[in-house]
């Protein structure tokens, strides 16, 4: 098994100006992943190869996001137990609310936990792949809250005019 245990997934090179979010916040958290375009309709085997895989290949999590029929999260979730974090991309025709709902609304038996539509839901999809793995990786844990903590301390107590 390779050093590897998330896995970034998305629909489209459209998608990665979003999903590189989610490798920004890994890199940052110097946790390695792989990126790969898997799109469900164009690239079905591709879609199956990848989640048959995924639990042989030492996956611990993946980061699967998709915009308008996004059925690539759930398609996923279906063909591998290593969780599935969402990220439904924004959309020009339906702003994501199309992505949102094919993402989040997943029968019973085979969940996806669904991020926010967008940059935002990248980004913490990229948190909350980073908080599984810490679970069991204490120095993971360790950059964790220190850049929770950094984010905090960032925050302004009081507003400015800009
Ligand atoms: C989905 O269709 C992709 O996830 C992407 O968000 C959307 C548009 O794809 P492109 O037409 O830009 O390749 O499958």
């Amino acid at each position: 098994m390779g050093d590897v245990k998330v896995g970034i997934i998305m629909g489209s090179q459209s998608d990665w100006s979003t999903m590189r979010q989610a490798a920004d916040i890994l890199d940052a958290l110097e946790v390695p992943y792989e990126t790969r375009i898997v799109s469900a309709h164009r690239t079905p085997d591709r879609l199956w190869d990848y989640g048959k895989s995924a639990v042989g290949r030492g996956l611990q999590v993946i980061v699967a996001g998709a915009g308008g029929a996004a059925h690539l999260p759930g398609m996923m979730a279906s063909k591998t137990r290593v969780p599935v974090i969402g990220v439904p991309v924004q959309t020009r025709a339906l702003s994501g609310v199309d992505s949102l709902y094919s993402i989040l609304q997943m029968p019973k038996g085979f969940p996806v936990a669904t991020m926010a539509i967008g940059a935002a839901g990248a980004a913490n999809a990229g948190l909350m792949a980073a908080g599984i793995l810490a679970l069991n990786d204490p120095a993971l844990a360790g950059r964790l809250d220190r850049w929770r903590a950094d984010l905090s301390a960032s925050i302004p107590e009081v507003p400015v005019d800009e």
